[in-house]
């Protein structure tokens, strides 16, 4: 049975490590007239049981989405698996007559450790035009933290191109001092990176058809990148089997309808 009946409705799920960043969203994104996204109940969310028998492991994984004017869809993927897994997944997907980046956040709690990543992806990779509509307001949001946040490791040059240079990736160990840089500065610098994204929302005028061209051809290598490299894909087929894993990655996480 779905308590939910809409992808706008909130929610909240009992000791999820990322609630607060999920409540923030959505307080962040209602100033624009949202619009719900039509997904199958099943994508909106679903239980499972994982672990042994003896030592069952509930699950659950529920999205939130929206979209609006100038964004196709905002989705926010929020998993909790037992106590120690806990994953805010966040991507907005921009139109393509407008030239506004992906917002990209993956935060996950996992027990060896919390895993963050936050960034402003560029639509056109490799152009430095279209970095330049955002870059010169992101870095200096990016340079006031970057010593807060040891950068995680490096990423194959192949994938280089989807991030911009404000990429924030870093690991936490789990202690009480990670638990307060996540309540603290995580949250003020993901709520800098949003308010900084709805402001280049805001701003964002129609482009040409010319450029259309070129934002749709980036935003379908990006998806497909997306998609294709998702790191939950793995533990989301652990908990709920691969069809339904292939149908939420392909036709709810990470698609521009
Ligand atoms: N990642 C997703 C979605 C998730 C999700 C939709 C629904 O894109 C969770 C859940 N990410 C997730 C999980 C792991 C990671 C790891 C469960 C742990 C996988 C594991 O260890 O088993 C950032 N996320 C990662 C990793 C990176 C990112 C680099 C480590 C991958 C690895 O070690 O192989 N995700 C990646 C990224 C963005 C992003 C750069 C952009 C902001 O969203």
């Amino acid at each position: 049975m779905n308590l939910r009946n809409s992808s706008l409705d909130s929610f909240t799920i009992e000791d999820w490590r990322w609630q607060i960043f999920l409540n923030h969203t959505i307080r962040a994104f209602s100033k624009f007239d949202l619009k719900p996204c039509q997904f199958d109940g099943q994508f909106l969310e679903k239980e499972a049981l994982s672990g042994s028998k003896s030592r069952p492991v509930s699950v659950v994984i529920r999205t939130w989405a929206c979209s609006t004017d100038k964004l196709i869809k905002v989705r926010a993927a929020c998993l909790k698996a037992g106590n120690s897994t806990s994953v805010f997944n966040l991507v907005a997907i921009p139109e393509c007559n407008y030239e506004i980046p992906f917002f990209g956040a993956d935060f996950v709690t996992l027990p060896s450790g919390h895993l963050i990543a936050l960034d402003l992806q560029p639509m056109i990779q490799n152009e430095r035009t279209h970095r330049n509509y955002f870059l010169d307001r992101l870095i200096p949001i990016y340079d006031q933290w970057k010593d807060e946040f040891p950068h995680g490791g490096d990423f194959p040059d192949e994938v280089k191109k989807f991030f911009s240079e404000g990429f924030i990736w870093t690991k936490l160990p789990l202690d009480d001092n990670s638990e307060k840089i996540i309540d603290n500065k995580l949250m003020l610098v993901f709520s800098q990176y949003l308010d900084l994204y709805i402001d280049l929302v805001i701003q964002a005028k129609k482009v040409g058809e010319f450029r259309v061209d070129k934002l749709i051809e980036g935003q379908k290598l990006y998806l497909e990148y997306r998609a294709q490299k998702d790191p939950a894909r793995a533990m989301l087929t652990r908990f709920f089997g691969s069809k339904w894993t292939e149908n939420y990655i392909h036709n709810v996480l990470f698609t521009s309808t």
